[in-house]
């Protein structure tokens, strides 16, 4: 059978917010994502228009990061690591997003740690936001209902791809971008949530102002993409998708439509406009039954056009059902629930795990685009218990990283061009959904609890010794 290419990025993935800490340090300014508390699979986290004194902020430390990146990386490294996906903070770089000039103790920190993983050969691989907007935009702007937004955030980029040439060659614009088709995507994709405080599941949503808070974000997206084909033209720079695939429930016809609608406007929209370079047809009835009308500025028909993406990547964590389903058969998931598949079991968290899914899905995402492909993020979020003498024996991770391996190897041999994996949280931080520490992903044990406390510790998991193993004998050893 077809085996992975020999170049295969084998790697793990982060974001900031969740793991960097050090939210205030050398400069920084606060994030949307600084602005949540921590909460629970039943509770959920809320988001505060100020920070409120003895409220739990998790991504103030999270693992901290910061201060531990040399230690992290060579975790990494010994893992056998080829590429690490993580992502720059906005507000690092400009604290409140509308400086003229950039912080340079922000700009040395990621200096210092793509240094640190060229020393062991790991090609970075940087998300230039996920899930951190500068807060400060979304109190001025409404976020990315700003047309403001734009030209910032083309700033940010142009420094950091100044600044970072020659040491970082493959980008991703926005983290799930698609997020922003979907009522949460308000809260930390968006930032269209200016002067609210309260729980991020029942924020006020209107599909006008997301779905034109989410054409600002295409427009910037392919701005940043044109400026760096002109200028860095070494410069690989693609998209990412959070894919839910969705079954139809049954095979009435019924159900087939309804499946067809939502895996049109919530999976398949937003690289329907970042790989093909314009608006799909399909969703001018959607606009228009929603009563949306996009305000576009002349000119930005062509920016989508000349901005379109080098390769697609996306994150699949679940599958789920779509149709006129019984009572009872929700199920929850990653940005949207869905009906409970019969045939598939559930993590702890309600997340469907379906491995075959993903094989399915590549095999979908390539027919439609046949540009490379790459798992950005994948995972199984558990509880973790540490022994008595130390070690977690986390088989049940291992069991899932493993049936989802042997799918994309399927999926490399129907012919899909995979270019690499990056499994979620390589080493354990704060849940994006929930806020919790206990939802934990890594093949590191971080010793950091839900109440804030904890020494920091890290420790290998028994996925870490079974990963190595992995990469290197690039997937043949599962
Ligand atoms: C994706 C986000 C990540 C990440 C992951 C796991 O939607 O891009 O930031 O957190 O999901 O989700 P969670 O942390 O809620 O378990």
């Amino acid at each position: 059978m077809k085996a992975f290419r020999e170049d295969f990025l084998w790697g793990g993935a982060v974001a900031a917010n969740q793991y960097e800490g050090a939210w205030d340090v050398d400069g920084k300014g606060a994030s949307v994502s600084d602005m949540c508390t921590n909460g629970t699979h039943t509770t959920p986290k809320r988001i505060t228009a100020v920070i409120e004194p003895d409220t739990l902020y998790p991504s103030h430390e999270a693992i901290d990061f910061y201060h531990h990146y040399k230690e992290d990386i060579a975790l990494f490294a010994q893992m056998g690591f080829k590429t690490f996906r993580l992502s720059i903070a906005w507000t690092r770089i400009f604290p409140t997003g509308m400086e003229t000039e950039p912080n340079e103790a922000g700009l040395q920190f990621y200096d210092n740690v793509f240094d640190e993983c060229k020393k062991y050969g790991i090609e970075p691989l940087v998300t230039i936001s996920h899930y951190e907007m500068p807060y400060a935009l979304v109190e001025k702007y409404n976020g990315w209902e700003g047309r403001e937004c734009v030209d910032l955030f083309v700033r940010y980029c142009e420094v950091i791809f100044q600044r970072y040439a020659g040491k970082v060659k493959y980008w991703l614009t926005f983290n799930e971008i698609n997020s922003g088709t979907m009522p949460l995507g308000n809260v930390l994709s968006l930032g269209t949530v200016r002067g609210y405080t309260g729980s991020v599941m029942e924020v006020p949503d209107d599909p006008k102002i997301r779905f034109q808070a989410l054409h600002h974000q295409f427009v910037a997206s392919a701005k940043a993409v044109k400026l760096a084909h002109e200028q860095y033209p070494d410069y690989q720079m693609g998209n990412m998708i959070c894919f839910i695939t969705k079954y139809p429930y049954t095979c009435n016809p019924d159900d087939m439509i309804l499946t067809q609608k939502e895996m049109q406007m919530t999976n398949w929209f937003c690289s329907d406009v970042q790989v093909r370079g314009y608006y799909p047809s399909y969703a001018e009835r959607y606009f228009e039954e929603n009563g949306i009308v996009i305000q576009k500025e002349p000119g930005d028909d062509a920016l989508l056009k000349e901005g379109t993406v080098d390769y697609y990547t996306f994150s699949y964590y679940m599958s789920t059902c779509t149709g006129i389903a019984p009572e009872g058969s929700a199920t929850s998931g990653n940005l949207v629930g869905g009906l409970k598949n019969p045939y598939l079991k559930a993590s702890d968290w309600g997340w469907q795990i379906d491995p075959k899914g993903l094989r399915y899905t590549l095999n979908e995402i390539y027919g439609r685009y046949q540009i490379p492909l790459m798992v950005v993020e994948n995972g199984l979020g558990a509880y973790d218990k540490v022994e008595e003498d130390g070690s977690v024996n986390d088989d049940y991770r291992i069991d899932y990283l493993r049936e989802h391996i042997e799918q994309m190897r399927e999926a490399a041999a129907d012919g899909v061009d995979l270019m690499g994996y990056t499994p979620w949280g390589c080493i354990d931080l704060v849940s994006a959904s929930t806020g919790e520490m206990a939802k934990r992903y890594g093949f590191i044990y971080v010793e950091k609890y839900d109440d804030g406390t904890g020494t920091l510790a890290r420790r290998r998991k028994k996925s870490f010794d079974w990963y190595r193993q992995v990469i290197a004998s690039n997937g043949q050893q599962l």
